[in-house]
């Protein structure tokens, strides 16, 4: 035995506060959590009940506009994250609200976003010079650095889940803000112009993509859900995913952004799907149906309009008590990109 192997803790700890004043810290003592064998997310299973949550998120009109709020937006804060704006390590998710008559104004960010439509209609999302009108389903997508403003000509609440790439960015510190000097960006193209041009099985002849995000930035779900009913007739079902689908960019086959991959999938009434975890912490949204989850240690009762999170590495099981649609998102192409996405299948 070396004198060191024989050295009070106390000596030790006194050592730790000398080299402290010095931004120094000693690597033995948390080596093992720095690099622990599989991953350790603070995240945990979590589950929101539209039915609970919906009438909040209305008593928030009654105390902000969408105007002065800039995004009224609920965030759906992990609670094992501690009060960050987060659901998962790198994901923000928030249900956003807009009333008649709103709008949310022009600004642009490198971070990403998406949108899934819970609720209501006929609001709309202007990207880069184009609208598009949302209906409840339809995934669309504010690529990093595109202006967006929403506003809603129609009647009735309009509520939409929100996904952003916010904590990775802030991570990276990569982010940039901008505010555009109006309320509205102008139109610069009509409306359903990039579905005719890359969304019809049909690109501009010498089309090169210019930045990694889906010229699409609508993926409505009348076509989404006319495609799952297709399939499921060939009866192919995945016994961890049922028939799942990634929404892909139509110029290059990959996801609609580089930091933000988003799914669809249908589970017919009773199945059963065979544990999985993958390392993509995963949000999901209840489209159609009921069911159950079962997320590590977590079982979750979930209906149409739910949101549910699934951390990195946690095994999840889900049933779908009738014909269940569910979306989901997660940072699948930053691992993919890098080279660290894991998954793993279990058995019944
Ligand atoms: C944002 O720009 C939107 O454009 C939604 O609808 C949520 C959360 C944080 C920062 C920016 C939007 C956001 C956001």
């Amino acid at each position: 035995m070396t004198a060191a192997q024989t050295k009070p803790d106390g000596a030790r700890r006194a050592y730790y506060d000398r080299i402290a004043g010095l931004s120094l810290a000693p690597l033995w003592e948390t080596l093992h959590a720095l690099v622990p064998p599989s991953p350790q997310s603070p995240c945990v299973p979590a589950h929101w009940r539209y039915d609970q949550v919906r009438p909040y998120l209305m008593e928030s009109a009654d105390l902000i506009t969408a105007k002065e709020a800039v995004r009224r937006v609920l965030i759906l804060q992990n609670p094992g994250l501690g009060g960050q704006a987060a659901i998962t390590h790198t994901l923000f998710a928030g249900l956003q609200l807009i009333m008649p008559g709103e709008v949310a104004p022009s600004h642009r960010h490198t971070q990403s976003a998406l949108r899934f439509i819970i609720e209501g209609d006929g609001a709309y999302t202007a990207v880069d010079g184009e609208k598009t009108i949302m209906h409840p389903g339809d995934f669309v997508i504010t690529p990093s650095w595109t202006w967006h403003d929403h506003g809603h000509d129609g009647t009735g609440p309009m509520v939409w889940l929100d996904g952003l790439d916010i904590p990775l960015v802030r991570m990276l510190d990569a982010g940039f803000a901008e505010n555009f000097p109006e309320e509205r960006q102008p139109l610069a193209r009509p409306e359903g112009d990039a579905p005719a041009r890359y969304g019809a099985g049909l690109l501009p002849v010498d089309y090169a993509p210019t930045s990694r995000t889906s010229p699409m930035f609508n993926y409505p779900y009348a076509r989404t859900r006319e495609a799952l009913e297709k399939m499921r007739g060939a009866e192919e079902w995945d016994s961890c995913h049922g028939l799942k689908m990634t929404y892909a960019n139509p110029a290059t086959g990959g996801y609609a952004m580089p930091t933000i991959g988003a799914f669809i999938q249908l589970l017919p009434k009773g199945f059963s799907t065979a544990p999985y975890r993958s390392t993509d912490g995963t949000v999901y949204a209840v489209v159609e149906g009921k069911g159950r989850s079962t997320i590590a240690d977590k079982v979750f009762e979930w209906a149409p309009r739910d949101v549910f999170v699934a951390p990195s590495w946690a095994w999840q099981k889900h049933e779908a008590a009738g014909d269940a649609v569910l979306f989901s998102f997660s940072d699948r192409p930053v691992q993919n990109a890098l080279g660290l996405w894991r998954e793993q299948r279990g058995n019944h």
